[in-house]
Order: structure tokens, then sequence, then C-alpha cells
């Protein structure tokens, strides 16, 4: 079986957002267009308490049950069949999928036979590296849809280095149209 994991195409990390990432908005087409190639679909949301230690290396952003934390209004979100929130806590950064607190992902995919993760979102250089690293440590066949990512570049390179240590790594890199139709 294969999943989408759709990472944090949230509000605050698009156009407008305060943490925005370059292009943010992007993904969501291709994602929106790659939803029926998939019967396993589930997101992850960046949700921040007001007071967190993360918030010492970043602008204030995806605050629990704020419009900055809600879905980018255009990602089609009614087909997500749980979202993962992770970052929850104000000691942890929760950059990986698999840090969410209120379910475990690991055990989720498990029960539904999932052996290949697909993972789409934002950001390349954070949760979307954290996310697949991790998928890729727990054994998963771990594929990034390259045009269905883009990273933040807090530093010039980032994004570069990030695909360089998952492809180091076994992650492998499609694009969305050879992503397989079932
Ligand atoms: C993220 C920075 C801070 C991400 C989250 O979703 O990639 N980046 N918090
Ligand atoms: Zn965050």
């Amino acid at each position: 079986m294969k999943a989408l994991l759709i990472v944090d195409v949230q509000n605050d990390f698009c156009p407008g957002g305060t943490l925005a990432v370059p292009d943010g908005e992007k993904v969501v087409p291709v994602i929106n267009s790659l939803m029926d190639r998939f019967s396993v679909i589930i997101a992850s949301k960046d949700w921040h308490p007001k007071s967190s230690k993360h918030f010492l290396k970043w602008p204030v952003h995806c605050l629990q049950d704020t419009y900055g934390a809600a879905f980018y209004p255009q990602l089609d979100d009614e087909k997500i069949q749980f979202v993962f929130l992770k970052g929850t806590e104000g000691e942890d950064d929760g950059y990986s999928a698999f840090e969410a607190t209120n379910n475990d992902l690991e055990s989720f995919l498990k029960a539904k036979q999932v052996d290949d993760l697909y993972v789409c979102g934002l950001a390349t250089d954070y949760c979307v590296l954290a996310s697949a690293l991790d998928a890729k440590k727990k054994g998963f066949h771990v594929l990034v849809i390259e045009d269905a990512v883009r990273g933040v570049e807090v530093t010039k390179g980032d994004v570069e280095r990030a695909k360089e240590e998952m492809k180091h790594k076994g992650i492998v890199f499609i694009h969305s149209n050879e992503v397989p139709l079932e």
C-alpha cells in the first residue's frame, strides 16, 4: 500500500503568513492533482502553543486553533483522513510528523499496511526533511515528490543540502507525473 503525507501546508507557511516559504502555495495545485492516486491521505500540522522554545529560533507561527495554523484554503482538505499535530508542547520543535502527539504516525501507517510513503508539502529543509528521514529510519520506502515541496532556505544552499542528505539516506525523489495511478 502507498500513502500520501502532506506536510504543513498551512497559512503561516504560505504568502502572507508569518513564516512564509518562498512559493509555498505553488505546491497546492500539484498536491490536489495527486489525491486521486491515493487511498490513504494524511497530513501533518505544525501546532504550537503560544509560549514555546521553538519561538526563540523562529517568528511566531502556526499557533493552535488560529488562522495561521489552518490549511491553505485551496488545499482539498476534505480528502485528508487524519491530521497529525506536532510541535504541540512548549519544549519541542516537532519538525517530524512522527513526533505528533495526538496519534502515532508509525502505528497508523503500519495498521494500514503502508510500505511506500510519498511525502510532499513544506518545508523541504525542515519538516519535510525530518519527516522523510524518520520514515526511512522506521523502514518505510520514502519518495519525495520534488515539484510538490518548497523550502525556507534560511541559509543559501539549505534546500540543496537537505535533498542531498535525503538522497544519501536512500530516499527517492520523483516528479508528480511519475506517481503511480493506484
Ligand atoms: C517548519 C520551521 C519551523 C516546517 C516548522 O514546517 O518546515 N519550519 N516550524
Ligand atoms: Zn514550527
